[in-house]
């Protein structure tokens, strides 16, 4: 099944794209954070297979899985300066360099993942693109990251539960902000160093998708997984921007089309995978709680808008128009 959807991707964007006239080739290198066994590394690896096969092997893409290419901060910059030419990244760690894109890391600014792709299909993602774009880093395609929830060696019900707890964030004072509003310790941190940090409690928790809080054995060293769900962020397939428009629109046209079909590839592995990681780490005894009422979470949030909307006051009519989103 897999493979039929994938083999009916790479011919159908081959046939509607295909460059038939030779010019230099270009080959790209690619970040990924993940390694096998997360939706997004088959998708970065489909990815680049169409981009070979619309460019008629004029733009090539080797992707590092892994994170072997470094850090996601330091990825990010080097995309931003071409040294390496994309990735598949959260924008958690894009807020800091990109105003726009902070607004993914408002916790609860989205309803449900679907109305996170109808935000940014609309006018607020228009403007969120144009911010990463014009710092480097243009979206060419969005993936679905689920939603973050906390993970400890306790069940967290409610705000109070983090308090005194020391919880590893992404790199992004809004993270910090969030867990300092419920009494808790922020410790950001690289996605790297989080497994060891909780095996050996330099931090009490964490916070992240099934998908993630498996791939990489973090369930291994805790206990609870507490549906807060206070994060829904989405994830990029960024290019460096003065790359991308340095090629033909043709040549334009075949890679986000490329990215497109990869993003469709990759949300319908995320919805049966994101799934098949939750039954997955409850089997390895990982103890799942619902949070009936989120309402205390999101009132302990108030205060991280009042304060990031006074000192971004231009970040206003972003959350407007996210809100006003059905
Ligand atoms: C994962 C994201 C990855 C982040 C990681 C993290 O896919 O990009 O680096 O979380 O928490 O879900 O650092």
């Amino acid at each position: 099944m897999k493979r039929t959807l994938k083999t009916s991707i790479i011919a159908a964007l081959a046939a509607a794209t295909m460059i038939t006239t030779a010019a230099s080739a270009e080959n790209w290198r690619a970040w990924n954070i993940h390694s096998d066994g997360h939706p997004n590394t088959p998708a970065m690896d489909l990815f680049a297979e169409l981009v070979e096969a619309s460019t008629n092997g004029e733009v090539t893409v080797d992707v590092f899985h892994g994170g072997v290419l470094g850090t996601q901060p330091d990825a990010l910059e080097q995309v931003r300066i071409g040294a390496i030419e994309l990735g598949n990244f959260s924008l958690g760690p894009i807020g800091p360099m990109v105003k726009e894109a902070n607004l993914v890391s408002l916790p609860f600014i989205f309803k449900s993942v679907p109305h996170m792709f109808r935000v940014l299909d609309g006018e607020a993602g228009e403007i969120m693109s144009k911010g990463m774009a014009d710092a480097g880093l243009m979206p060419i395609g969005w993936f679905d990251a689920g939603a973050r929830s906390f993970y400890s060696q306790k069940a967290i019900e409610t705000p109070d539960d983090v308090k005194g707890l020391k919880i590893r964030v992404m790199n992004n004072d809004l993270y910090t902000a969030m867990i300092s509003a419920m009494g808790g310790n922020p410790s950001p941190m690289a996605f790297s160093e989080v497994q060891q940090a909780l095996k050996t409690g330099v931090v009490d928790g964490a916070e992240n998708n099934f998908p993630s809080f498996k791939n990489v054995g973090h369930y291994e060293v805790t206990s609870h997984y507490s549906l807060s769900e206070h994060l829904i962020i989405p994830e990029c397939i960024c290019v460096n921007t003065k790359k991308f428009e340095a090629l033909s629109p043709e040549l334009q046209n075949a890679i986000r089309a490329s990215a497109k079909a990869a993003s469709l590839y990759q949300r319908a592995l995320w919805s049966v995978q994101s799934g098949q990681a939750r039954t997955e780490v409850e089997a390895a005894g990982i103890k799942v709680n619902e949070i009936a009422d989120k309402g205390p979470f999101q009132d302990a949030m108030d205060a991280v808008y009042d304060e990031y909307l006074k000192a971004n006051p231009d970040m206003k009519k972003l959350v407007e128009l996210a809100k006003a989103t059905k």
